[in-house]
């Protein structure tokens, strides 16, 4: 072998091209414009594969705090474990970046946040870029790990208090919100005679199947450390999330009709919180009965109508939502706006989808919505749009060895 290529194995990294469109999201009517080409940009393989890297080392060097306690924007935390302080007054301009199911996959991660942050600054606005992740961190691609370290360390990187905030000589890169998903809820830690396994209650569970090797692997302790930290930062994220009286977050769904929403603490009862992690939202029929045999049903367009109704006249909370942002379903084009819904128009955002060109090859598609506040009609959807097998062949380089056989395989 050439001795250059041996020392760095760097030097012969591929780098995928990614071209950009926009698509503004009108919410004054049901049209949707069309779609502008805005640019083309180079991900490399070369920088994700340090990032993992460090990512990594960090784990194992167990940097990692759970204190997810600090909130940004003028978010009103309504539902979960823990109020979030308001650390910084929202900028009507500053956008938020709403980032559908990354699922492990830390080349998503980079690519979209990396646009994020450049189109910001092309924007003229300075740092940080504000990032709203709407769950389903983990399981699939193979870097859940590295996706929650990254996550977790841009949260941490918060001011938490004023001092805090006029200590720092520079701000950080990213702000960073987000939602529980379902495959985040299912991670658990159980005990054993060989001295415990991380456990999930969804399938696939690749996140837990990966903590458990890396136990084996070495570093026994940080990994442990580490993904005990996630499961306490995973419950401490809320359920659903208001924006400016505007716009609601969660993961999957609404309370469905059989549970009683009454007053403010109604909306923090377990069955109320698993709803808005685990429901679906069905795109046509008008109503839907509650299925309690399993983790999440179907709700129906007048179900989901009367929870927005009974939201806006539940005593504490006098929130009616005009917009609904969430993940948990993967359609074709990573974005899917539900036409039948009018009342509270409803978005599906994922990450990433992979979809089938003319020929029948699988590619990826990224996808991020961005939501200017003071813009209350409309929201842009970027589609990231890899040249085919770009993004592929980023994978082959940054996978082990023994995953390398299922590189087409590596979506949920
Ligand atoms: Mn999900």
């Amino acid at each position: 072998m050439n001795k250059r290529a041996k020392m760095s194995p760097a030097y012969r990294l591929p780098a995928a091209c990614i071209t950009v469109t926009k698509v503004d999201v009108a919410f004054t009517s049901t049209g949707v414009e069309p779609e502008r080409a805005i640019e083309v940009f180079e991900l490399s393989a070369a920088a994700i594969k340090k990032l993992a890297i460090r990512l990594k080392n960090r784990i194992e060097n167990g940097g990692y705090k759970t204190s997810p306690c600090a909130g940004i924007y003028s978010a009103t935390t309504l539902c979960g474990t823990t109020d979030f302080r308001q650390t910084r007054t929202a900028n009507a301009a500053d956008p938020i970046w709403f980032i559908g199911d990354l699922h492990g996959d830390l080349a998503a991660l980079k690519a979209l946040t990396e646009f994020a942050r450049r189109q910001n600054e092309r924007d003229g606005l300075s740092a940080p870029t504000r990032l709203f992740f709407l769950g389903d961190l983990v399981d699939g691609a193979p870097f859940s790990a590295e996706v929650i370290a990254w996550i977790m360390k841009a949260w941490n990187n918060k001011p938490r208090l004023e001092q805090e905030k006029a200590e720092m000589t520079q701000p950080p890169p990213f702000e960073v919100m987000a939602v529980i998903g379902n495959h985040d809820n299912g991670l658990r830690f159980v005990e054993n005679d060989t001295g415990g396994e991380f456990v999930s209650s969804v399938s696939p569970s690749t996140f837990a199947q990966d903590l458990n090797r890396r136990m084996k692997e070495g570093h026994r302790e940080a990994w442990k450390q580490f993904g005990c930290a996630a499961i306490e930062f995973f419950e401490a994220l809320p359920r659903m999330v208001m924006l400016n009286q505007t716009v609601m977050v969660a993961h999957g769904g609404v309370p469905h009709s059989d549970v009683v929403i009454a007053t403010r603490a109604d909306l923090n009862t377990p069955q109320a919180l698993g709803d808005f992690i685990w429901n679906r939202l069905h795109e046509t029929a008008p109503k839907k009965i509650p299925n309690r045999e399993s983790h999440g049903s179907q709700v129906g367009i007048k179900n989901f109508d009367a929870f927005v109704a009974k939201l806006a006249d539940t005593a504490g909370v006098a929130f009616s939502p005009k917009i609904f942002i969430r993940g948990h379903d993967h359609h074709e084009g990573n974005f899917k706006r539900y036409e039948n819904y009018k009342l509270c128009s409803v978005l599906t955002l994922n990450a990433f989808t992979v979809n089938r060109d003319f020929y029948g090859q699988k590619y990826r598609d990224l996808a991020l919505l961005r939501w200017i506040p003071s813009e209350t009609d409309k929201m842009t959807l970027f589609r990231l749009r890899f040249q085919s097998g770009g993004l592929e062949q980023i994978w082959r380089v940054l996978l082990p060895e023994r995953a390398k056989g299922n590189i087409q395989d590596i979506t949920p």
